[in-house]
């Protein structure tokens, strides 16, 4: 009698008979930190230092500490205005090319202690790493490694030097979420009075494996930037733009400074790539890096942020938006309006999620369990998807609606701890009788999403064609 029972239950509520397991994960696989890394979607990029009150964009390294002098330096102001338009984490110029830090590190006079701000007293990396704490966003920090005013730049006594800010930086003002190595290195500097051209080997002067060790055992948990990662690598242009094809591998044998078309292969991975090293799009509010009054003007509107925002996020990786204080120590009311602007574009456009409220149903599922249920892609919640068996590598996902809506953008996401998958897929509406296509797309990852003329459709149909091997999505969203 028990047997009877237990075969009518399995066989009615499909409880217990089905022992189909979980994909196997598709190699290399992004890390925890990685994971919580593509998360975050939107970090701001904080540019300051002497700069801003010489109207460089780089610095030559001789600037007098005297003229570092904001008037009502406030950090919480930035912190505040990134968090309200969206933003998790924020990375600060500790020290750009120039070398004046924004600390008072001991290793170095050519710092804020020998400013007029504060009469010297001031502090702009604890006051960032402090705002940051107190409303919720992660730090990060960017520490030039070419270092235009120090004496020993270019020799083994300087890797010395960095590493010991490196440690300043970390043992004080952590936890630190993001470490971003710049690419540019080595030229013309002041280098202690020399004013002379020196050059390094980028490859092998700064010895970053063991520098990359010491920092880990201050921050087990640091993504580090470089434009060949390791956390994570650059896009390949500072214009905003990710490929759209946009793989989150690549090999790091392939990725030298001064390749030719090494910019190309940044820009999309590859799609056989032997690390997880997802590309981030770091891209100025304003034409320069640094705050420039006569660029007030020229700060991108909210709707050339959201573009961005669709060629970052949009195509599978973080946007990184560098937003300048000015010569006050406050984002420029132009800049606050923008971001306030874009943030309103974002909530607007991506306000009613249409496919909650829908009946969705998949032309395939892997065996008939909840785990890898189509419903997944619909329930809000990341941690679940829907799977095919490992066999398919093409199927498709229909959504249905009571009252035909408008929709223009579709967003889809890979469950990524199984590795990226997709190579292309198309999206049709449902239009006199039959299907049309509406969008196509190549990679997907984190997140993509595809914008098309507004269509009043009854169902949708979201076709996955190519793929690395068996599908794992683990959300769908339509607007
Ligand atoms: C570049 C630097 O030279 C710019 O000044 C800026 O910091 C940008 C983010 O990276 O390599």
């Amino acid at each position: 009698m028990r047997i009877v029972l237990f075969i009518l239950c399995a066989t009615l509520l499909n409880c217990s008979s089905d022992k189909t397991e979980a994909p196997s994960p598709i190699g290399p696989l992004p890390n925890v930190n990685q994971l919580v890394w593509h998360d975050m979607e939107l970090n701001a990029f904080v540019h300051f230092t002497t700069n801003t009150f010489t109207d460089k964009e780089w610095g030559y390294g001789d600037e007098a500490p005297s003229v570092f002098n904001p008037s009502t330096m406030n950090a919480e102001q930035w912190i505040i205005t990134f968090k309200e338009a969206g933003f998790k984490g924020v990375i600060l110029t500790c020290k750009h090319h120039d070398g004046f830090c924004l600390w008072p590190s001991e290793y170095t006079d050519h710092s804020v202690k020998a400013s007029s701000w504060k009469n010297g007293k001031g502090d702009v990396v604890k006051d960032v790493a402090d705002a940051c704490r107190k409303h919720d966003l992660k730090f990060g920090i960017y520490l030039s490694p070419w270092d235009r005013n120090h004496k020993d730049y270019g020799k083994p006594e300087y890797v010395s030097y960095y590493r010991s800010q490196l440690k300043e930086l970390f043992t004080n003002y952590g936890p630190v979420f993001e470490m971003w190595f710049d690419g540019a290195n080595g030229g013309d500097g002041y280098y202690g009075g020399s004013r002379e051209k020196r050059s390094i080997n980028g490859a092998t002067y700064y010895k970053w494996p063991a520098t990359l060790d010491s920092v880990r055992k201050l921050e087990p948990n640091v993504i580090f930037f470089s434009d060949a990662g390791p956390g994570v690598r650059w896009v390949g242009n500072e214009k905003g733009v990710a490929g759209e094809t946009n793989w989150n591998t690549i090999s790091t044998d392939t990725l030298y400074a001064g390749k030719a078309g090494i910019e190309k292969v940044l820009n999309s991975g590859s799609e056989n790539g032997t690390s997880w090293i997802p590309a981030e799009v770091d891209v100025s509010i304003r034409p320069g890096w640094f705050y420039h009054s006569r660029e007030d003007s020229l700060v991108k509107s909210p709707e050339r942020l959201f573009e961005i925002y669709l060629t970052s996020v949009g195509r599978g990786s973080t946007l990184l938006l560098n937003v300048p204080p000015d010569r006050r120590g406050l984002l420029h009311e132009n800049d606050v309006a923008s971001l306030q602007g874009f943030k309103k574009i974002l909530d607007q456009e991506f306000k009613t999620n249409l496919a909650v409220n829908s009946k969705i149903t998949a032309s395939t599922s892997r065996g008939n369990k909840q785990e890898f249920s189509v419903t997944n892609v619909n329930d809000r919640n990341p941690a679940t998807y829907w799977a095919t068996a490992d066999n398919v590598a093409a199927a498709n996902i229909e959504i249905n609606f009571t009252t035909p809506p408008t929709i223009k953008y579709v967003l889809l996401q890979e469950f990524l701890p199984l590795g990226q998958r997709v190579k292309s897929f198309s999206v049709e509406a449902w239009k006199e009788n039959q299907w049309l296509k509406i969008a196509e797309g190549t990679t997907i990852g984190h997140k993509r999403i595809l914008k098309f003329q507004p269509i009043t459709t009854e169902k949708i149909r979201i076709n996955f064609t190519e793929s690395k091997g068996c599908l794992a999505i683990s959300n769908v969203e339509l607007y």
